[in-house]
């Protein structure tokens, strides 16, 4: 049996039976230990999104795409109906639930780990978890308090991402006094609001949002100072992967040529604290934390 990166052995079956707090995020009927590095693997089932847009529209191919992400060593699949890349309008609810609920009802049947939906809409949340995901991945950081809602009825884990203003004009020139100490206040904020809600701490993960409402100034800062976002005690997710800073860095306009890169910032991401990596290439992802994991040990 593997013993890394699979996520596989650890459902309920595995017994784990913490409760939050000391390294352990729990999803519904799994429990994820983040001693080790985990991957969340991306699969956009969106006609536009900015790496792999109109790739996956497919149920077939995204259900096929979905099982290979699991294969490659994702300890999580993300499934996604929207894109909320820089400059997007935003879709109705009702078709991102087309878009995410069979892949969703495959996928759970298919594989033993963890599905998250990364949904800002209540409803598609709530189909999604029916359908058997285990996250809700909410870019806008739980705002609408019907999603807060929706997650307090459950027992999901939730990503609570942080976002300035909207996907439509978030990149208009944002400005931070701080941009560290804002984000890291905002999700100490909404996570607050989250367990007042009834959401055990031991469910919330937080994500600094990276390329939502920021420069690549501020990507890069909230990259170099991420113990600080860590600080706050909740697994950290982080987003780098293909997204524009890295592009600018490295001069490669084309977001699907941006591994090289993206890798680097994953691995800079677990060293600095984060629990989970949110990526498009998730068998290189993998292989490079299983070598900075052999290189520094376990993480503990
Ligand atoms: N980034 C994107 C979407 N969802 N969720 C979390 N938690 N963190 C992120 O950084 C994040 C996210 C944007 O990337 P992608 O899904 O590849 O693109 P698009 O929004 O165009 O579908």
């Amino acid at each position: 049996m593997p013993v890394w990166p699979s996520g596989i052995t650890e459902g309920e079956e595995a017994g784990v039976s913490d409760s939050g707090g000391s390294g352990v995020w729990r999803c519904g009927r799994y429990a994820l230990r983040l001693d080790l590095p985990r991957v969340m693997g991306i699969l956009n089932v969106t006609p536009d999104s900015f790496s792999d847009g109109g790739l996956y529209v497919s149920d077939d191919r995204a259900i096929e795409h979905g099982l290979a992400l699991a294969s490659a060593g994702a300890a999580i699949v993300d499934v996604g109906g929207e894109s909320t890349r820089p400059g997007s309008a935003g879709v109705e609810p009702a078709e991102e639930v087309s878009r995410v609920r069979p892949v969703t009802a495959a996928l759970a049947r298919r594989l033993g780990i963890p599905l998250s939906v990364d949904t800002r809409h209540p409803a598609v949340a709530s189909e999604a978890l029916r359908a058997g995901a285990s996250i809700i991945n909410d870019v806008s950081g739980f705002r609408d308090p019907e999603m807060v809602a929706v997650a307090a009825d459950s027992d999901a884990g939730v990503v609570i991402m942080h976002m300035l203003g909207e996907p439509s004009t978030m990149q208009e020139d944002p400005v931070y006094a701080d941009v560290v100490a804002e984000v890291r206040d905002h999700l100490a904020d909404r996570a607050a609001v989250l367990e007042a809600a009834g959401i055990a701490r031991g469910r919330i993960a937080v994500d600094p949002g990276i390329g939502f409402g920021k420069t690549s100034a501020h990507n890069l800062e909230l990259l170099r100072r991420l113990p600080e976002i860590a600080a706050l005690g909740y697994p950290v997710v982080v987003g780098a992967s293909r997204k524009r800073f890295i592009g600018e860095v490295t001069g490669e306009p084309v977001p699907a040529n941006r591994t090289a890169g993206s890798i680097a910032a994953a691995v800079w991401a677990m060293e600095h604290g984060a629990g989970i990596v949110r990526v498009h290439d998730v068998k290189q992802t993998v292989e490079a934390l299983r070598v900075w994991q052999a290189m520094r040990g376990r993480k503990a």
